[in-house]
């Protein structure tokens, strides 16, 4: 395949930025010494910070209503890879991606992990799929998958999760994520403590299918597919199954998954505090879930996501440290641009997060001074990191202006022939 991102179009592209970008970093290192941050540990933390992308993340998405194909999108998981590195040799922070069964399933797996270490990239947590049914599956996932009433389609989607992690060892993965569109859609419809037992009788299976260095994250949405209930509706029920299926267990945030005005701060707080953080899928919504890339809409929650996981550091308090993922659906804008502007908003909340006078926070939360507590969180939100990343991404051999580079390099066009359009539904995106 042509690629046109190579290290040197950005090394060239680069070049035109560096002087501004040299004089941008030293303004904010003379700003930041004042408080005593040195800005030069800030950019190293800024090039250790990983997020990983999701697989079906760089097609485009689509609604029930239409999907609207983009330029050369890839066609099978070796194109979705391409596209993956495409991301990290752009913003250097990508370098895993979670992939998606069965997807991205093939013959032979380890072609596709060969694949992905010839670019630089390994693989996250897995993701199985229960909420589509295969061609002349025996039973259908139509009413439920892991919960379903009918234990054969129960011993499917068991199988189905095991089977996801044996792919996952042939890919040198050590997660398995399990989220179920399982549901109801009329009050009545679903016994719901019938419903539970038999989902948590289907986790136990799988839990037991796990290999001593592997962990399982249980991701809750509150609702879609199903729109009246979920067997997994929110962070209580995630923890109650997690704590019910014994340490390898834990509970994923994914932002898009709550009620509107939910304080998904605090329920980072508390799954921190008892050990039961797995990590997140970052984006961001108005309305439903994944509606918009992370940080678009909110960046002020994403940032006080953040103050929990860089005070939860700063205590020392995790046992595992949480993985960060990125799952968006994207829909009208390349999700290339889309993942990569992303990924660097999600890094900027952490290192804004990394501003926070936390001496100073503690005092005013010990003395009740709750404006000033407010405002030491304001003045590093604040603050505008933009330098330390470019500089980041410059040190680590990524793109000063990711999309501007992108653009220039004309990647789509230049795929166009060997990658032709799919119309229609079947994007294969949730
Ligand atoms: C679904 O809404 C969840 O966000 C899943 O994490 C994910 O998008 C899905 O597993 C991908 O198919
Ligand atoms: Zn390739
Ligand atoms: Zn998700
Ligand atoms: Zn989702």
């Amino acid at each position: 395949m042509i690629n046109p991102v190579t290290d040197e179009f950005i090394g060239q592209r680069n070049q035109r930025h560096e002087a501004d970008l040299r004089s941008d970093y030293n303004a904010l290192g003379e700003k930041l010494a004042r408080d005593g941050i040195d800005i030069e540990a800030l950019t190293r933390k800024a090039q250790e910070f990983r997020i990983a992308v999701p697989s079906w993340g760089v097609g485009t998405g689509g609604t029930r209503f239409a999907r609207f194909p983009g330029l050369a999108e890839p066609r099978h998981i070796f194109d979705k890879l391409d596209d993956c590195a495409v991301i990290n040799r752009l913003c250097r922070v990508t370098d895993e991606v979670s992939p998606h069964f069965p997807w991205d399933v093939v013959d032979d797996m380890s072609e596709v992990r060969e694949h992905a270490a010839a670019h630089g990239l390994s693989f996250a947590s897995v993701n199985s799929n229960t909420f589509q049914d295969r061609d002349g599956q025996s039973a259908s996932f139509k009413f439920g998958s892991l919960s379903h009433t009918d234990k054969s389609a129960r011993d499917i989607a068991v199988d189905h999760n095991i089977k996801c992690i044996e792919w996952g060892q042939q890919l040198g993965s050590r997660v398995l994520t399990v989220w179920v569109g399982d549901g109801s859609n009329l009050p009545g419809q679903q016994h719901f403590t019938r419903a539970l037992e038999r989902y948590l009788g289907s986790m136990r299976e799988i839990y037991a299918a796990l290999p001593d260095d592997w962990r399982v994250f249980i991701e809750h949405k509150m609702f879609e597919p199903a729109f009246y209930s979920t067997v997994i509706q929110d962070w209580g029920t995630n923890v109650l199954c997690a704590l019910e299926l014994g340490d390898k267990a834990y509970s994923l945030v994914d932002l898009g998954h709550h009620a509107p005005n939910v304080n998904i701060e605090m329920i980072v707080a508390r799954l921190i505090q008892f050990g039961k953080l797995a990590g997140f899928h970052f984006n961001d919504s108005k309305y439903g879930d994944d509606d918009l890339d992370s940080g678009s809409l909110h960046p002020y929650q994403q940032f006080l996501i953040f103050n929990e996981l860089v005070d939860a550091e700063h205590r020392d308090a995790y046992k595992v440290r949480p993985d960060y993922m990125l799952d968006q659906s994207h829909n009208v804008t390349d999700p290339i641009e889309s993942l990569v502007t992303s990924a660097v908003a999600v890094q900027r909340s952490y290192l804004q997060a990394l501003l926070v006078d936390r001496g100073a926070l503690e005092g005013y939360q010990e003395n009740n001074d709750a404006l000033m507590a407010s405002e030491t969180l304001k003045r590093a939100f604040n603050t505008d990191v933009t330098p330390i990343q470019k500089a980041a991404r410059l040190n680590s051999g990524g793109a000063i202006d990711p999309i501007e580079c992108y653009r220039a390099a004309g990647y789509r066009e230049a795929l166009a022939t060997e990658r032709p359009a799919v119309k229609g539904g079947g994007s294969g995106i949730v």
